[in-house]
């Protein structure tokens, strides 16, 4: 399948298409500008949702039960999973892949897994680029579901239209041990499990949270797995993202572009240095190796001969 066709079948979401061009952004940094930039006039009507919590948490299941209900609701939704927790040759967990295959299938509902490691162009890159590839599709809500470990991860639920921080009684501690900075940009709380003992304790924390940050940050109770409480965070999901003042969608979106060019530029000069013909790196490793510069040196000498 050429370009141009993958192209024009992203433009009629067609799901071969769909799924090649997300590949292709996974594993072809050169190819992912070609189709990014055909397509990018299409983009900016999805809303993108993120879904973070700790592995077992849920997300996945909470992602299913609120995809097919988006689904019911006549929307169509395209599904980022990414786990790092996957091996090196890529291709995301599989547990996550045979339960969420269901989805795959289900006309209206697009499920993608990427792998963190082992992406030539960095995994956030990769992931922005999905997020433009369905929204030109014409995919309504695009969700996100990182466990929020990695940096990449949380740059990426910074970088959501609506950040849902998904919780489990039990965890106390754990909440303690979430990535700093993670539960500030969350926008919703979900005590997901709530079918679990220690609900209330979990509450509590999340209610302290709230007033030592001066925050309203609204807290559901889902039980994943039976769809309990799913409905009613449904429909405030549906309610806040259309509060865009509210949200701050607008400043969002201009901080993912931020971020998303200074991750191109970073790619592109890495790149650049990598594929140097003049083995550039080479020879400033071997200046540093001898002493004769600093690592720091090194680099400045080989941005300048880059820029020049
Ligand atoms: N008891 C209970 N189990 C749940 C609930 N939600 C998910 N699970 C189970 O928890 C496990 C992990 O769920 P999964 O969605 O894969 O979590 P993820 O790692 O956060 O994506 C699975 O066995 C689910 O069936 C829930 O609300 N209550
Ligand atoms: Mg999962």
């Amino acid at each position: 399948m050429d370009l141009e066709s993958i192209v024009k079948g992203i433009l009629e979401r067609d799901i071969r298409s769909i799924a090649k061009a997300i590949t292709s952004v996974e594993n072809n940094p050169s190819e992912a500008n070609i189709i990014i930039d055909r397509i990018f006039e299409k983009t900016g009507n999805a809303r993108v949702i993120g879904i973070t919590g700790s592995p077992g948490a849920g997300k996945s299941t909470l992602t299913d039960k609120i995809a097919k209900n988006l689904k019911e609701k006549g929307f169509a939704v395209g599904i980022v999973a990414i786990d790092p927790t996957s091996p090196f040759s890529g291709g995301a967990v599989l547990g996550d892949r045979i339960r969420m295959n269901s989805l795959s299938s289900t006309e209206g509902i697009f499920i993608r897994s990427m792998a963190t490691r082992g992406m030539l162009g960095g995994l956030s890159g990769a992931c922005l680029d999905a997020i433009d590839i369905f929204d030109a599709a014409g995919f309504d809500y695009i969700i996100v579901e990182t466990v929020g470990v990695g940096q990449d991860e949380v740059d990426i639920f910074r970088v959501s239209d609506l950040n849902i921080l998904v919780l489990v009684p039990g965890m106390g501690d754990d909440v303690q041990a979430l990535k700093a900075g993670i539960m500030e940009i969350a926008d919703i709380f979900v005590i997901n499990k709530s079918d679990r003992n220690g609900v209330d304790r979990l509450l509590t924390i999340l209610n302290h949270f709230n007033t030592i940050s001066e925050k309203d940050i609204p807290v559901f109770k889902t039980v994943a797995t039976t769809g309990e409480g799913v409905d009613n965070l449904i429909n405030y999901i549906l309610y806040v993202l259309n509060e865009e003042k509210r949200l701050n969608i607008k400043e969002r979106r201009q901080e993912r572009l931020r971020y998303r060019i200074l991750r191109i530029i970073n790619n592109k000069v890495i790149n650049m240095v990598k594929n140097d013909n003049s083995d550039v790196l080479e020879k400033e490793v071997e200046s540093v190796l001898s002493k004769e510069k600093t690592p720091y040196q090194a680099a400045k000498s080989i941005m300048e001969l880059l820029c020049q």
